[in-house]
């Protein structure tokens, strides 16, 4: 979708499980576009298209991604499904729901049991956002300009929150 240049492959691929997690999960999107990495966006439910996800998550690595993330709500199984079909790191975002606000999509899925990891950002917006963070910082390992576009980014939020420190 993002793309920093025409022809560089996606990086990211942000998954959800329905086009009502999609406002949520622009957040985590706005944020790669923010720090110019390139992602793909993609709605491919664990439950209602289980065959086309796992094809999804099967060729992802080969195609270049290099971090999922992955926004669910309710029974949220969709972060832990894809964590079993891949050695990429997962991180899973809760939406908030309207039956539980989002308690139960939270607990879905920061309870994966031992042995397959999925890193949980909080419910929500603010989650989505932090999980286009933590994504760019796993990038920032390996790639200079990344953490250089991090590293600016956490600089200009201080000076932000250093402006508003007067307030009376
Ligand atoms: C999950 O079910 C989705 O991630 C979504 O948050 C929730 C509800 O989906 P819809 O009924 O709105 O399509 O699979």
């Amino acid at each position: 979708m993002t793309q920093q240049s025409q022809s560089s492959p996606p990086r990211v691929a942000i998954l959800m499980g329905s086009r009502s997690d999609l406002e949520t999960m622009n957040h985590a999107s706005d944020m790669l576009k923010k720090l110019q990495i390139v992602h793909e966006v993609r709605i491919l439910s664990a439950h209602r298209a289980t065959d086309a996800l796992l094809e999804y998550v099967g060729d992802a690595e080969k195609r270049g991604i290099q971090v999922i993330i992955a926004g669910a709500g309710g029974a949220a199984h969709l972060a832990g499904v894809i964590a079993a079909k891949t050695m990429l790191p997962v991180l899973g975002v809760p939406m908030q729901s309207k039956a539980l606000q989002g308690m139960d999509s939270l607990l879905s899925i920061v309870q994966m049991p031992k042995g397959i990891p999925v890193g949980t950002l909080a419910i929500g917006t603010a989650g989505a956002a932090n999980a286009g963070l933590l994504a760019a910082a796993i990038l920032a390992l390996s790639d200079h300009g990344v953490r250089d576009r991090l590293t600016a980014f956490r600089e200009e939020q201080t000076k932000k929150v250093l402006a508003d420190q007067f307030v009376s």
